[in-house]
């Protein structure tokens, strides 16, 4: 396996290269980090090899552990900074919003434009790290300690456990293609250990209609999924809050006092949280002023089978692009305000 000087001088080379990791990693804060551990074991190398090794990525960067964030800090401040557009690397305590009380509906009811909606947080266990010290008894015992406190949800949210292990590749294909299950397919994560003793630890447990879902192991060691056909973000945001303060009780996560939860990928990090729309503009998504406008509303727009993937018939994942530094409700309606405006341009032009 490359080591630290090889993958930073990988990147140093890539001529090409825009990603967050290349514009912070200088050589004088490499140097500062080159020989540092964390409790866990992790190098800036492990943080480093999938940004070194496919210098198109956008930040180029992962937290080999929940001490990575401290350890070093030096380059990941300077990332996070940057992603998520603050000037200080703070996070405010987490604010669900009056979840029986909220201003949020449905964003199309004319059933025109909004395919699905989709809100999900990435969650860490404090006691494990990320996937590349983790070994395969990790990744076999998280996997038991979340499936425990995943049984134990009651009401919508109350479903079985699949692990992949023991499911048929035509299972395993049908539950992808209709968007609710992971694949082992992104090269970015691969390389940094994201899919090692695949599938051993991974799976994925829904609820009886697949409204509520959760992946375990994918990227980070939970991911709490909420989502449904149409565009009502209320009914899916509020069964996402119930899920994780249903989960909060039984599971203790990893978490800072300035960057709120941790995640493997500092995008992530804060609320972890994602709200998305798959939703059909064919006519604005070919406007040259379609990026500005996502930029503007701190939109992110991405393929319909996940990130780096490509659109589909003008069908587009729009979602909020800022996690940290915010709060859950205001990320949800940060997400809220934009799709809106989306929706906007699509039917007056
Ligand atoms: P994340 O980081 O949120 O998990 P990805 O971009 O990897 O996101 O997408 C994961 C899966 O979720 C993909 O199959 C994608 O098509 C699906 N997905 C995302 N948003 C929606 C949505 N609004 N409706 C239906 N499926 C969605
Ligand atoms: C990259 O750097 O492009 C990949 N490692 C994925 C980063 C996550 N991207 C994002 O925008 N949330």
């Amino acid at each position: 396996m490359a080591d630290g000087d090889e993958l930073f001088a990988l990147i140093q080379g890539a001529k090409d290269c825009h990603s967050l990791l290349k514009k912070h990693l200088t050589k004088e804060r490499y140097e500062k980090l080159k020989n540092l551990k964390t409790k866990f074991g992790g190098t800036i190398a492990d943080c480093i090899r999938s940004g070194c090794k496919n210098p198109d990525s956008g930040v180029g960067i992962y937290a080999s552990d929940p001490d990575a964030y401290t350890v070093f800090a030096e380059v990941l401040d300077a990332v996070i900074m940057d992603y998520h557009k603050i000037d200080k690397v703070t996070h405010p305590v987490p604010d669900f919003g009056d979840v029986n009380n909220l201003n949020i509906g449905d964003l199309d009811p004319s059933g025109n434009l909004i395919v699905s909606t989709r809100v999900r947080v990435g969650r860490s266990h404090d006691s494990f790290g990320f996937p590349p010290v983790l070994k395969k008894e990790d990744r076999v015992k998280m996997e038991q300690v979340s499936v425990e406190a995943l049984k134990s949800l009651e009401g919508e949210l109350a479903g079985s456990y699949y692990p992949l292990s023991n499911m048929t590749p035509e299972v395993q294909k049908q539950l992808t293609d209709d968007h609710f299950l992971f694949n082992d397919s992104d090269r970015f994560l691969k390389a940094a250990s994201g899919y090692d003793d695949w599938p051993t630890g991974r799976g994925i447990y829904f609820s009886a209609n697949k409204t509520f879902l959760c992946w375990v192991n994918e990227e980070d060691h939970l991911r709490l999924i909420s989502m449904q056909k149409g565009g009502n973000l209320g009914e899916v945001y509020k069964r996402l809050v119930n899920a994780i303060h249903q989960m909060e009780k039984k599971l203790k996560f990893a978490k800072k006092d300035n960057m709120g939860y941790l995640t493997f990928c500092p995008s992530n990090l804060g609320t972890t949280m994602r709200a998305s729309v798959h939703i059909k503009i064919p006519k604005l998504s070919q406007r040259p002023d379609f990026k500005s406008i996502c930029d503007k509303y701190n939109l992110q727009a991405r393929g319909i089978h996940g990130e780096h993937t490509e659109s589909v018939g003008g069908v587009y994942d729009i979602s909020n692009k800022r996690r940290m530094g915010l709060t859950e409700y205001e990320a949800v309606t940060e997400m809220m305000r934009g799709v809106n405006e989306i929706i906007r341009e699509e039917t007056s032009s």
